[in-house]
């Protein structure tokens, strides 16, 4: 372990002695290794009693959401055998932990020895089981009842000169009910100081979706991956992010639809798929699922999609058949000057910034040219660039020119990532409100909400870098290693006057805090949620727009935990002391949320009853219907620059990615089984011509710097893998080298932190 104390007060992830070790890639993703693999998991961290219920239970019409991704569940035609994938698994041994913190340890353990532990060993600790206070004479956290934590958070806002001083941040596994809730509470109280994770990940495909198809979500279901003639998967890595995506691209396939990746790396998932729902097709060999694989460099994607255009707009001169020119018509506006600014573009220019080949180019369409039902699916790859937002506005242009946005096997499919983040964004946790939103709130609650809008979380970073004093709340989450630039957002937390963590388990942010720290333990998803008037059930949407219901069937796992709903609800309560809104009473019964949220929000009337029926309900999505919200009414095509990828000698573009064995800062494992690199995660991939002429041998240790705005970023000690990966990207694991992710460099507008390419230099140690 790293013996830099300095580095650890700043956040840093300590580094573990590894025995790092290289095998093959995987021909193959999921299928017999994955469900063993996961079983380990279950009997290494769960009971199996607790395993055996829980797995007949998730994602069943009735029982919980899997905490793990936002793929949606098959409307009907679920399987009996258990509708998860291998992370869904794992996602659930790491909540329903066999291991408890209680106060023994944290009387055992000073915040400073916890800092040393590796966020794999801060996570196998346990779950969180009583209310903690950090006592900085002892340098311990110790336990407080409920009653005095919500009293020491409470004064310290009510003491607040101006409500804009707290940020309320929100990470998203929380629910549709206590969302809508903390919102509620965040508005009354007087801010709309409202950063969460959307705003590090899918924020650039909200407002690129917004501003050219009127709606921020995606527009397609499950129905129309079965229905597509050719799928697009751009910067997403399925096989590990979004398993169960592989079964529904194999029944695309089945239907005889074609797939194509574009990708700087060969993931495994999207060569070769055994479907372990299916023991036959595991006996014989399963679906190799991409048709085609186009090995693009970081950031090369707005030029790809360019160079495909352009040859789609020749290819329809030849046969006609390629571009839909009566969608276009009536539905789209912008398509000449788009049209002559495609004339106008230097091909090989755009060949040669995509890094891919023009014959592979040229492949792609090929494919696209006569098919009319095309799709396409996006996450990371695309959202965290400084032109994120270019990126999806570029792949709204093919979909417009194919005519392929509201038709059945059509769409954009932006694929979401934590489980409720799409639902969190639709009962109001934003930073930036739309004024529609809040006159409704305005009538309901007869008040005036507060207009200007709130920090998103590059900015709530900066403020609170900035001003001494500042109260951050988190509803979940681990702000501090989702971060960009950890130093910098340490310091940041550090300056606050206090940090307040709802959570289920521990985590670095609870240990990089403010003057004052509180950590408030709550439910997770699969444990039983007893109130007043019986166990209640919350709501999420899932990346589809379908909201539906999820029930906890465990015995929670310490008698004194609180529901985030009961949480939020108290806090409000207790903070909001002259408030007419009956905090209290929501708690004992979550219908009376539903019923809120329905007056507010669109698209959810008869809530309570919808979302008890099986499988849930669809919200309105315009786009879907060709219904465009936009300020013409209609779809518009977009102008969007080439970005400007130039390096000088001795740079390489850095992605930020996630390893097989991860959810986000979670780390199950040290092993990234799919891309054959096995206990450790502080590695370097490599393009081996790369390697060769910096020197750079195999398993060689190395600096990683960054020198963005003239600030020094330094991540230690990475070791050299030499990976399938074009020349000059290399990529590492999210978070450990967040600390070369620039605070001050994010996606225009979006405002997204830059964290799949970061010019980095390599230091030879
Ligand atoms: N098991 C598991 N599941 C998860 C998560 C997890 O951590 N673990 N996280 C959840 C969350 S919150 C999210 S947002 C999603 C994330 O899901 P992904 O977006 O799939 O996650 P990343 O690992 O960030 O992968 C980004 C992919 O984009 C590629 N890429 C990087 N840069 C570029 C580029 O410039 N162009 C292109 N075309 N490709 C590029 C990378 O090679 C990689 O395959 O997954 C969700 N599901
Ligand atoms: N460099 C780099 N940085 C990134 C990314 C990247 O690709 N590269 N990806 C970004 C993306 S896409 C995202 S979404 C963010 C993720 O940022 P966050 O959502 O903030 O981080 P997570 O790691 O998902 O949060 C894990 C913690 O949530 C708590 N938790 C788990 N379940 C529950 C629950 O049910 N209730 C409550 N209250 N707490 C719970 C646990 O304490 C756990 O430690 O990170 C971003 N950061
Ligand atoms: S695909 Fe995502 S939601 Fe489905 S079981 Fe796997 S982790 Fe859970
Ligand atoms: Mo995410």
């Amino acid at each position: 372990m790293s013996v830099n104390q300095n580095n650890l007060e700043l956040g840093a992830t300590p580094i573990e002695p590894d025995n790092l070790v290289l095998r093959n890639r995987a021909r193959k993703s999921a299928g017999l290794p994955g469900i063993t693999q996961a079983i380990k998991h279950v009997i290494r961290h769960m009971h199996t009693r607790s395993f055996l219920k829980t797995s007949f239970s998730m994602n069943q019409k009735g029982g919980f959401d899997c905490p793990g991704c936002a793929w949606p569940d098959p409307d009907d035609d679920r399987s009996r055998l258990g509708e998860f994938c291998e992370n869904g698994i794992k996602a659930i041994a790491e909540e329903v932990s066999k291991y408890k913190l209680d106060r023994v340890f944290f009387q055992q353990n000073t915040v400073s020895a916890l800092r040393a532990k590796s966020d794999y060993e801060l996570g196998k600790l346990g779950r969180l089981t009583e209310p903690l206070a950090y006592d900085r004479i002892v340098d311990k956290y110790l336990p407080v009842s409920w009653d005095q934590a919500f009293k020491l958070i409470a004064n310290e806002l009510i003491a607040l000169q101006d409500p804009n001083q707290a940020i309320f941040y929100t990470s998203g596994r929380t629910s549709n009910e206590a969302a809508y809730l903390y919102q509620l509470f965040v508005r009354c109280f007087g801010t709309n100081n409202l950063p969460d994770c959307s705003n590090m990940c899918h924020e650039s495909s909200g407002k690129g979706l917004s501003e050219t198809l009127g709606i921020g979500k995606g527009s397609v279901t499950l129905q129309d991956i079965y229905e597509a003639e050719v799928i697009i998967i751009m910067g997403q890595n399925p096989g590990t992010n979004h398993p169960r995506m592989l079964t529904a691209l194999e029944q695309c396939k089945t239907n005889g639809g074609k797939i194509i990746s574009v990708n700087p790396l060969p993931e495994a998932g999207l060569i070769h798929f055994l479907n372990p729902q299916k023991p036959m097709r595991m006996l014989t060999g399963g679906t190799a699922i991409a048709d085609l694989h186009l090995p693009v460099r970081i950031n090369g994607d707005v030029a790809l999609l360019k160079a495909i255009i352009y040859l789609l707009f020749k290819l329809d001169n030849s046969d006609g058949q390629c571009i839909d020119y009566e969608f276009i018509q009536k539905y789209t506006v912008g398509y000449d000057a788009f049209a002559k600014h495609i004339d106008d573009i230097d091909f090989a220019a755009c060949v040669e910034a995509s890094g891919v080949t023009e014959n592979l180019i040229q492949e792609a369409a090929a494919l696209l040219c006569n098919r009319q039902k095309v799709i396409v699916c996006w996450a990371m790859g695309l959202t965290q660039h400084e032109n994120g937002v270019n990126n999806i506005k570029e792949i709204v242009n093919l979909l417009l020119l194919k005519g392929a946005i509201g038709k059945p096997g059509a769409g954009t499919c932006p694929v979401r990532g934590h489980s409720n983040v799409q639902g969190d964004r639709t009962v109001g946790i934003w930073e930036a409100p739309p004024e529609k939103f809040l006159e409704k709130l305005d009538e309901v609650y007869n008040t005036k909400m507060p207009r200007q809008h709130g920090f998103a979380v590059v900015d709530a970073i900066q403020d609170m870098h900035k001003n001494p004093g500042r109260i951050f709340v988190a509803l979940g989450g681990n702000f501090l290693s989702a971060a960009p630039d950890t130093y910098y957002t340490a310091k940041a937390l550090k300056n606050c006057g206090m940090t307040v963590s709802i959570s289920t388990k521990l985590n670095r942010t609870h240990l990089i805090h403010g003057q004052q720290s509180i950590i408030l333990p709550c439910l997770g998803r699969t444990e039983i949620d007893y109130q007043a008037q019986g166990p209640q059930f919350v709501s999420v949407e899932n990346s589809m727009g379908i909201v539906h219901s999820s029930q906890g069937i465990l015995t929670p796992c310490s008698d004194n935990l609180l529901s985030e709903v009961s949480i939020v609800s108290k806090l409000a309560n207790e903070t909001l002391v002259s408030d007419s809104i009956p905090w209290l009473s929501f708690m004992d019964n979550y219908d009376l949320i539903r019923d809120e949220i329905e007056q507010v929000i669109p698209g959810f009337e008869n809530y309570n009853q919808r979302v008890r029926q099986p499988g849930g309900f669809y919200l309105p999505n315009g786009a879907r219907e060709r219904k465009f919200n936009t300020s013409s009414g209609k779809a518009h095509f977009s102008i969007n620059e080439l970005p400007n990828n130039d390096l000088v000698q001795g740079q390489y573009e850095m992605m930020t990615i996630r390893s097989h064995d991860q959810f986000n800062t979670t780390i199950y494992g040290l092993d990234d089984r799919y891309r054959g690199i096995h206990q450790g995660r502080r590695v370097v991939l490599m393009n081996s011509v790369d390697m060769e002429l910096a020197q750079i041998k195999p398993f060689d240790e190395v600096n990683l710097v960054n020198n963005y705005n003239k600030r020094e970023r330094i991540a230690e000690r990475f070791k050299a893998v030499p990976y399938d990966i074009p020349a000059r990207c290399i990529a590492t694991y999210f978070p450990e080298a967040n600390i070369l992710v620039p605070i001050d460099k994010f996606a225009k507008s979006s405002k997204t932190p830059c964290s799949k390419r970061v010019i980095i230099t390599i230091k030879k140690i």
